[in-house]
């Protein structure tokens, strides 16, 4: 058939964007504004003009897209996929705009419809599908991926509900609401009805008795999944790639059978239940609960994945041998690891393939990374609920067991606890099935997120599994970030400041980080430095003038910032530093008035969002809370202590705060923080970093040198003796650490409030301290007394301020990328419209 139909050049001459300049970009947005939003200019309101410039800008997105994803189907090259359960975006009209290098214009053209820019950006709401680290790594990833033109689909779901809002009470507690992030409608999706696959869950599965290990699987529930794709525009280039997110629906809106027998109730409540399994994101951070919905999101994402990219690699026509030459999947944790055994069951029961020439295309397509080794994070799923909901695939894990175990007996014959270790199937009431052991079989290769955990992953978790495949099976990629939202849309003063000083344009060093090298000689030049200082300083006004106009508060811009901003959680050790909080408040009160003028006054931010379940979580939230309280209202103090609890953390706060830190603080318990990335963020925004000698800090401290971080605790290898000590030997913390004493026994004692309410907390640390805060405490103190030493001389400051970002070109998300592409994937870049 002719393509196009028609007249070929009318068609092309009107595929076009909206065209560059201002005119015919007030066009669009007025033309969205009568036309999309059905309204008009006199009662347009700020949401009404962001969402008619988001569609305008979305216009030209859709352009590269299409022409991306035909120049790939066109040149057909090997493709990637990433899958994760998390895709922690943010915003994306000011990330779209600086990509596209349209961000001038449309600041004008806005402003001549009588519209500020920045005051439209802040109508939209964060797509906040993730907790943590592993959901805003997979939103950098795609970033680099279409900046350097890889041809890669992220999957995920589209959940309905997406991390919840937290509330602080006047109490001091978290309060979790809803976040209905669609209701306004999401200018940057495309529901695609047309591309939808049935999902089956429940029923039975039959062996077929002529083997080759086939079955058929019939009956239980048909879940609908339909297709929703996100644009991801590369910078400064016209790949624009896709994230396809599904949604969960039931098959005919209703069961017809229940329906005609007169059930009309049990027909809408089946229908409802399948719109359940995509509403609402998991906010378990590190922690699987074993919950039967969550294993369903997981199927349901997996089945439709795997569906949609096999459908796509039969297109090009090749035969199912070469599907590893055409398709990488990356398992972002252990989160879609049934894609393996889904794999298996459409080769083996679909494509008729036998078990051996099947296990070859599975075990080369599967790439895993693991993001922790906190044990509470490893996933298992009991085998009755397996066997439950996906009764062939639970066929398919023992027989992979099986095969799998008697070559494990065969190279090392009569170890019986290796087999155990190594099994698929875990004893116990209930069995449970190991995912991570699954995850590592099938794979291709593995991989650790920095130097130091992929070490650990190798000699503690798949310590067995190194020994029996070989080490060349695992690698390491460090984490990146994006200097793209992380350092030119956060910092656009910044940005700019480098760009005229290196004279080089930002579309050269964004996408080639390594040449923020070129700053380091700029730390001697004094005017340079000033530059540098005012740019910060302005960045803490912005945060300042965001608190006060969103919670009232009045902060000190002339005291240094002070920010430890992550998920709650006790390895993350938020209960150090606010136990650092409170001895420099006893310290302060210990003062005379003249001793304290000779203080360098500091203000502390705390963010971040602890699971609703995890109590120990909640309660140091309660205690930041209450601490802040009392001390931001000491009249002796205030002017050289306080500290804030900034509620309901997200993506663009990160924003607002990173650019405006002095120190920040990543301060796990040696060992257990896999790399960090906010960290990185800090670092290249010219923030200092003390930290814990753990996850990527190392690296960080090794590109920008020691002297300019401030590192502090005990090494990862004295943990497990440590631990060891406290449940064997224990020492009484006001043997231990008499300075820690004495500030647990002044919250105990009611400084903060009732003190009883704090009595959990303050037992974590004196009965077990697991995350070894005794241990750390007194070399935290003299950490931070270090970074105010070295705040007292501001020119010096500033040097390492400079020296560190000009060290940050390692942690570009496009170096990660770039990684995964060469050593794993085995991908090329495809730039469209360069041949
Ligand atoms: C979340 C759920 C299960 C397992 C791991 C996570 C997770 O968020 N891990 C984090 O991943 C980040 C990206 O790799 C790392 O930087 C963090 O250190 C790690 O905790």
């Amino acid at each position: 058939e002719k393509w196009p139909r028609g007249d070929e050049t009318v068609w092309k001459t009107n595929m076009r964007g909206v065209d560059a300049d201002v005119g015919n970009i007030t066009k669009s947005v007025v033309n969205h504004v009568q036309t999309s939003l059905a309204r008009q200019a006199y009662n347009l309101d700020n949401l009404g003009a962001y969402q008619a410039a988001a569609l305008s800008v979305r216009d030209n997105m859709l352009v590269n897209w299409n022409e991306t994803q035909l120049h790939y189907t066109r040149k057909a090259p090997k493709r990637a996929y990433y899958l994760s359960l998390e895709f922690l975006m943010g915003r994306t009209l000011d990330n779209a705009l600086l990509n596209l290098d349209l961000k001038s214009q449309y600041k004008d053209g806005i402003n001549q419809l009588g519209f500020s820019l920045e005051d439209l950006l802040e109508e939209e709401r964060d797509a906040a599908l993730g907790n943590g680290g592993l959901g805003r790594l997979a939103a950098c990833y795609l970033d680099s991926s279409a900046s350097q033109d890889l041809p890669v689909w992220g999957y995920g779901l589209r959940y309905k509900y997406g991390i919840f809002q937290q509330l602080i009470s006047p109490e001091g507690n978290q309060l979790e609401a809803p976040d209905p992030w669609l209701d306004n409608q999401n200018p940057w999706e495309l529901p695609r009805i047309d591309v939808n696959y049935e999902v089956r869950f429940y029923g039975q599965s039959e062996r077929l008795p002529e083997g080759h290990g086939r079955a058929i699987w019939t009956g239980g529930q048909e879940v609908l999944a339909v297709a929703y794709d996100v644009m991801i525009p590369g910078c400064h280039t016209r790949n624009t790639n896709n994230l396809r997110l599904w949604e969960s629906k039931p098959k005919r809106g209703f069961d017809l059978n229940s329906f005609n027998a007169g059930n009309y109730e049990g027909a809408v409540e089946s229908s409802n239940s399948a719109a359940a399994i995509t509403s609402v994101l998991y906010p378990n951070d590190h922690t699987t609960f074993g919950k039967e919905l969550r294993l369903k999101q997981q199927y349901f994402w997996t089945a439709a994945s795997l569906a949609d990219i096999i459908r796509r690699f039969k297109n090009l026509g090749k035969s199912i041998n070469e599907f590893p030459d055409y398709v990488a999947i990356q398992l972002n944790d252990t989160h879609p690891t049934l894609a393996i055994p889904e794999l298996m069951r459409i080769l083996l029961d679909e494509e008729d393939l036998d078990w051996n020439f099947a296990w070859q295309i599975v075990t080369n397509v599967f790439f895993f990374t693991n993001h922790t080794v906190l044990p509470e994070a490893l996933e298992k799923w009991p085998v009755p609920l397996m066997e439950h909901i996906l009764p062939r695939h639970m066929q398919i894990i023992y027989d992979i067991n099986m095969i799998f175990l008697q070559a494990v007996e065969k190279k090392f014959p009569g170890d019986r606890e290796r087999l155990a270790r190594m099994s698929l199937i875990e004893e116990g009431f209930p069995k449970q099935v190991r995912m991570a052991n699954l995850a590592c079989i099938g794979s291709r290769r593995i991989n650790g997120v920095a130097e130091l955990h992929s070490q650990l992953v190798q000699t503690t978790i798949l310590k067995d599994f190194v020994e029996f495949f070989g080490v060349s099976k695992f690698g390491n990629v460090t984490n990146g970030i994006t200097p793209r939202r992380w350092l030119d849309q956060c910092n656009p003063e910044l940005s700019k400041l480098i760009s005229s000083t290196l004279k080089i344009d930002k579309s050269v060093w964004l996408k080639d980080l390594y040449k923020l090298k070129g700053l380091v000689k700029f730390a001697e030049d004094k005017g340079f430095r000033a530059e540098w200082a005012a740019i910060k300083q302005r960045n803490k006004e912005r945060l300042a003038h965001h608190i006060e106009t969103t919670l009232g508060f009045t902060v000190n811009t002339n005291a240094m910032f002070d920010v430890q901003i992550k998920r709650l959680h006790e390895y993350k050790r938020q209960t150090l530093n606010i136990l650092g909080v409170v001895h420099r408040y006893l310290e302060l009160k210990a003062m005379t008035p003249a001793q304290r003028k000779k203080i360098n006054p500091k203000v502390v931010f705390f963010a971040g969002k602890a699971a609703p379940a995890y109590y120990i979580a909640k309660l140091t939230i309660r205690l930041i809370v209450n601490v802040a309280r009392v001390i931001n209202a000491d009249p002796e103090t205030k002017d050289y202590l306080s500290l804030y609890f900034l509620p309901d953390y997200s993506v663009s706060l990160a924003e607002v705060l990173i650019p405006a830190s002095d120190i920040s603080q990543h301060i796990s318990t040696a060992g257990t923080e896999a790399s960090g990335t906010s960290n990185m963020k800090f670092c290249l925004n010219g923030g200092l970093l003390v930290g814990t000698v753990d996850g990527a800090n190392i690296e960080i401290a090794e590109e920008v040198g020691e002297e300019n971080v401030f590192f502090f605790g005990h090494l990862t290898p004295a943990v497990e003796d440590l631990r060891y000590q406290h449940v064997y030997h224990p020492v009484p913390v006001d043997e231990a650490c008499p300075a820690l004493a004495n500030v647990l026994n002044q919250i105990s004692g009611g400084l903060f409030g009732d003190g009883g309410v704090y009595e959990p907390l303050v037992n974590t640390i004196r009965q077990g301290d697991y995350y070894l805060v005794t241990d750390d405490f007194d070399s935290y103190i003299r950490a931070l007394a270090m970074v105010d030493d070295a705040y007292m001389d501001r020119d010096e400051w500033v040097k390492k301020s400079i020296n560190t970002t000009a060290n940050m070109g390692k942690f570009s998300s496009d170096r990660a990328i770039m990684d995964y592409a060469q050593e794993y994937w085995n991908l090329e870049p495809i730039p469209v419209g360069k041949d």
